[in-house]
């Protein structure tokens, strides 16, 4: 059967190196390795021969398949071009005529302001860290300080699984337990960008699946003006080197203080418009020192470690980069948005 086998390769290969255009190419396919073409009926033939022929003859047999359907590849391209040459030699194909403008694609919007703003973080010497997107309750709630029945929990409505305890991350926060279990006690400078998801009412500003980019460092006689240093750096690339920002008390469970960031309205450079409204200023991010439960859970001394988080969306930040007055846009496939970028 090998045998057999073996000649009829030589025999296709032979047809084929015959073939000079595209109706004989037809043919030379339907013949040898169509649906019911000669090399594929010898393939399915297997199942005739004695069991210990049949590993061996399956082997060679699947490789001389492949080694057909490469070489008829190669040479339908070959016989196209030749074709095509000859259509423009008889002046069949006008190239004077303006061509067909094939449609490119381009990047996401909030692909694009994740990628600037990691590479901002980059060179501001934090490196990226990934975690999961399906999280247990324990690394997304409890570690962070905010128990089953704190009134937090509130603040992040969560998409449960069915399986007890395993949830989506509703934040990149519990990004923050994996790092510091992962480097502690060394230090740590890190960003952790990806998806979230909260059970939220879709609304302009609010959808159930968004990104967010987290920041951690942590080491000795890191404070407070290190944090909000290292923000008004940051925003100030971002936006505008003359941009203002402005820190105002807020609170999360997993850090003390906290702080939520504003960068002056960048539409209308503090004025007061629709998009700030009127109030001038933009919120970008939560910060704060990190807390000194969350620091223990994540396997540092906090007599001795100190440090600080952040947790800003990229969504939000290119609608008030852009304008954009409606979160809903950036997943809803409509090219006619996304053409924009
Ligand atoms: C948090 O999620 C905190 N984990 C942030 C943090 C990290 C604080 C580290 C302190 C230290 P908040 O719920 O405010 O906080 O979300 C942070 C950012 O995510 C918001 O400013 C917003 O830009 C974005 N965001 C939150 N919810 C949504 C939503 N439903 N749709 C789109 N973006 C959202």
């Amino acid at each position: 059967m090998v045998n057999e086998l073996e000649s009829l390769y030589q025999e296709a290969c032979t047809a084929l190196a015959e073939v000079k255009d595209s109706q004989a190419l037809e043919a030379w396919e339907a013949h040898y390795i169509g649906r019911k073409g000669v090399v594929t009926l010898a393939l399915r033939s297997v199942g005739n021969l004695p069991k210990e022929e049949r590993a061996a003859f399956g082997k060679r047999a699947n490789e001389i398949r492949d080694a057909l359907e490469q070489t008829y590849t190669e040479h339908a391209e070959l016989i196209r071009s030749h074709e095509l040459a000859r259509q423009m030699e008889e002046g069949a194909i006008d190239v004077t005529l303006p061509g067909v403008r094939t449609p490119s694609g381009s990047i996401h919007p909030a692909t694009r302001t994740l990628r600037e703003i990691g590479e901002i973080w980059r060179e501001m010497g934090f490196q990226i860290f990934r975690t999961r997107e399906v999280e247990d309750d324990e690394t997304n709630f409890e570690m962070l300080n905010i128990p089953q029945h704190h009134p937090a929990r509130d603040m992040w409505d969560t998409f449960h699984t069915l399986t007890p305890g395993v949830i989506l991350r509703t934040h990149t926060s519990p990004g923050q337990i994996h790092a510091m279990r992962r480097y502690a006690p060394k230090p740590i400078r890190v960003i952790l960008p990806g998806m979230c998801f909260r059970y939220e009412q879709i609304s302009a500003r609010k959808e159930i699946q968004f990104n967010q980019v987290e920041g951690l460092a942590i080491g000795t006689n890191i404070r407070l003006s290190d944090l909000k240093g290292t923000i008004t750096a940051f925003a100030q690339r971002m936006f505008g080197a003359d941009r203002r920002v402005r820190f105002r008390g807020s609170y999360f469970p997993f850090t003390e203080p906290s702080m939520e960031v504003d960068v002056e309205c960048i539409l209308c450079d503090g004025r007061g418009c629709s998009v700030c409204s009127g109030s001038g200023w933009l919120e970008i991010a939560g910060c704060g020192m990190v807390h000194p439960t969350v620091l223990r859970n994540g396997g540092y001394d906090p007599s001795l470690h100190s440090g600080f988080a952040f947790g800003m969306g990229p969504e939000r930040i290119t609608m008030l980069k852009y304008g954009i007055t409606d979160i809903r846009y950036f997943w809803s496939n409509d090219t006619r948005f996304l053409a924009q970028f």
